[in-house]
């Protein structure tokens, strides 16, 4: 692929096709995506497809595996992590997917409510915590900002808070969505001076049902807002949904083990896959 010939600047893609970065083209991706970080958490889930049809892994890091569950075609697609790799994501399947595309993030982060490590979070909606790059040269405004909330699609949310109800502990609410794990995630520490002491406090005070912080959300949620080409009932053609493991506890200040984590998302994987396959088109 980085050898390819690019057919436009404005939507690159190679001589056979596949978009520049995830590397899919028309016949790869299904219309129900299921998006997670890590790559071994999504060669995990896969072996809980009844068949796989395609995988590829692209130059950026992006892993796509389609297969068939319970005979419906649904993908599996691994992002690698933060905001720019879910707009690639998003932007660069919707070009080579026909017709609705439902997407669920399933991943993980950090709960800043009374969920404990190996609860779910079911996101209600999903907000952007930004660094106010202005605040760190001038002193303008606060160090970080806050952007109002971004509901996932109703439905599809409904499917996934009632599936998980078996996994384990659910928790719903509003999820931030911060650009850096550490920074605008209210972890502090001496390397750099960040004037995030008590950023967890307050982003709890700015948004009464913040439950949760991880750095793909608000992304996903807004691209589905903005997705144009509307369905018959009114709706977008992007719609998304989005569940998170507790990895990190961040009042009681404790982190999953590398076992719990694979033991919850095989415990979780058919509430996703289920979801989805439910959620009519
Ligand atoms: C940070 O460790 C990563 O974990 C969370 C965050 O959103 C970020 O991508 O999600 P994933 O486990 O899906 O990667
Ligand atoms: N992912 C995050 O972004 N933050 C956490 O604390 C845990 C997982």
């Amino acid at each position: 692929m980085p050898n390819a010939q690019m057919d436009s600047a404005n939507k690159p893609l190679s001589s056979d096709g596949r978009t520049y970065h995830v590397e899919t083209r028309p016949g790869e991706v299904a219309n129900r995506i299921v998006t997670v970080g890590d790559p071994q958490r999504a060669r995990i889930m896969a072996q809980q497809l009844d068949s796989i049809v395609f995988e590829h892994s692209s130059h950026r890091g992006f892993l796509t595996i389609t297969g068939l569950y319970r005979n419906v075609p649904l993908s599996i697609v691994a992002i690698g992590m933060g905001l720019s790799m879910m707009d690639f994501f998003v932007r660069e399947t919707r070009m080579v997917v026909d017709g609705p595309l439902s997407i669920v993030r399933f991943g993980s982060c950090g709960s800043i409510c009374d969920a404990r490590v190996g609860d779910v979070i079911v996101a209600d909606a999903a907000f952007g915590i930004n660094r106010n790059y202005d605040y760190f040269d001038s002193g303008a405004g606060t160090p970080y900002r806050l952007s109002s909330l971004e509901p996932g699609d109703g439905p599809l949310t409904e499917l996934l808070a009632g599936g998980m109800a078996a996994v384990g502990p659910v928790v719903r609410g509003a999820v931030g969505n911060a650009d850096s794990f550490y920074g605008s995630q209210g972890r502090t520490g001496d390397d750099f001076y960040d004037a995030n002491d008590g950023l967890v406090a307050w982003v709890r005070e700015q948004v009464p049902g913040a439950v949760a912080l991880e750095m793909e959300s608000h992304m996903l949620f807004h691209l589905a807002r903005v997705s144009t080409g509307r369905l018959n009932d009114r709706r977008p053609s992007v719609r998304a949904g989005c569940a998170l493991l507790v990895f990190a506890d961040r009042t009681g200040n404790s982190f999953i083990s590398p076992e719990m984590s694979t033991r919850m998302v095989i415990a979780a994987t058919k509430a996703v896959f289920d979801a989805l396959v439910a959620d009519s088109k």
